[in-house]
């Protein structure tokens, strides 16, 4: 503790230029950073949110964790003491964000150098990097029996989905679902709305490569909009006597997340926008759908407390694959220096 280590770091130098990245998963938001279209963009930056790692050393006052433990980033943290982590109502602990969104420590600090130059931390985590410097109330302690190369998923878009159903929109028994993108995130919301009982899970994806693959987690059945002339608000309806009891949006594009909404079902469908709108965008719809009884909610990091919860979401793993199955989410598995072809693949859509 205390000294600098030299190691491979993936730094994104600016908006224009790929980054070139042990365990780390690209998810879109890192994209999304990469793009310049992030507010919290900022550059020279070692992005990644989503990883998995082994505590190297701990600095001093830090009796959470020590070294050897397995750990997981989190870009959430949980401090327990702040009015948020108090409120059984929400996940989003305060406590460090006004530094983490400024891209340095929660004293101020950066602690990551690049020939001479300053370079930012990202979302609290930077895992696209050999070794990172996260807050101690931002790591979740794992069981170190878990494989981190699996584990790692859980670090963003697998809890993030999986919540959404189960905490945030608190799916029913019986219910019906449909969920808009079958990125991981929208493959996790199929495995949460399972879990909870569904009885009916609709994928809609412009992508009919998607279907194949959602069959696996939990989906059963599909549409594509694009092969109706008709609204698909009107499409589902038709399908579902009314409309659906639950939406979810999980693209991240204002158009669907109308839709989503506007297809819940009248009295009771709750819709749930998962998805990352750019940065300036807005959502509209007619107040009379909620009016009439449709509710529209949000979440992030599927309403996990995440230092509670992401070891319990590891256990849950180990013990019972079969209801977080997240082996059948990885589809590559590149190493360290592949990281642009990893972005390369993301956006040909290969997962
Ligand atoms: P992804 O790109 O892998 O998946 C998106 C899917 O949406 C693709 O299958 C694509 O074909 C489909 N799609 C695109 N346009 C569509 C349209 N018009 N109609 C229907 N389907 C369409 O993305 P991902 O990694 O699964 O992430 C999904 C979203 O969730 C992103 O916006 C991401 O930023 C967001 N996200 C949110 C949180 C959170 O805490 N709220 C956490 C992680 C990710
Ligand atoms: O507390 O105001 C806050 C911000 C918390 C961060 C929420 C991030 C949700 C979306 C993340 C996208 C994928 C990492
Ligand atoms: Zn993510
Ligand atoms: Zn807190």
């Amino acid at each position: 503790a205390g000294k600098p280590i030299t190691c491979k770091a993936a730094v994104a130098w600016g908006p224009p230029r790929r980054p070139k990245t042990r365990n780390h998963r690209i998810c879109h938001t890192d994209a999304y950073t990469l793009s310049g279209q992030d507010p919290e963009g900022l550059f020279p930056v070692i992005l990644g949110h989503e990883g998995g790692g082994i505590v190297e050393s701990v600095g001093e006052g830090v009796t959470n964790v020590q070294p050897g433990d397995h750990v997981i980033p989190l870009y959430i943290p949980q401090c327990g003491e702040c009015k948020f982590c108090k409120s059984p109502k929400t996940n989003l602990c305060q406590k460090i964000r006004v530094t983490q969104g400024q891209g340095v420590m929660p004293d101020g600090t950066s602690r990551f150098t690049c020939n001479g130059k300053k370079v930012y931390h990202f979302m609290g985590c930077s895992t696209f990097s050999e070794y990172t410097v996260v807050a101690d109330i931002s790591v979740a302690k794992v069981n170190p029996n878990a494989e981190l190369d699996k584990i790692c998923l859980l670090g963003c878009g697998v809890p993030t989905g999986y919540g959404a159903a189960l905490n945030t929109a608190k799916v029913e028994k019986g219910s019906t679902c449909a969920v808009w993108g079958l990125g991981a995130v929208g493959l996790a919301v199929g495995i949460g709305c399972k879990a909870a009982g569904a009885s009916k899970i609709i994928g809609v994806d412009v992508n009919p490569d998607k279907f194949k693959i959602a069959k696996d987690f939990g989906f059963t059945d599909f549409v594509n909009p694009k092969d109706y002339e008709k609204p698909i608000q009107e499409v589902l309806a038709e399908k579902t006597d009314g409309g659906l009891d639950f939406t979810f949006e999980c693209v991240g594009n204002v158009q669907t997340m109308r839709a989503a909404l506007e297809s819940c079902h009248k009295g009771w469908g709750v819709s749930t926008i998962v998805g990352v709108a750019g940065a300036g965008q807005e959502i509209s719809t007619r107040p009379f759908q909620l009016v009439t009884g449709r509710v529209w909610k949000g979440t992030a990091f599927g309403g996990w407390k995440s230092r509670d919860s992401v070891p319990k979401l590891v256990e849950e793993y180990c013990h019972k694959p079969q209801i977080m199955p997240l082996d059948k989410f990885i589809t590559h598995n590149l190493k360290f220096g592949q990281i642009n072809e990893a972005f390369h693949l993301m956006h040909k859509g290969e997962r």
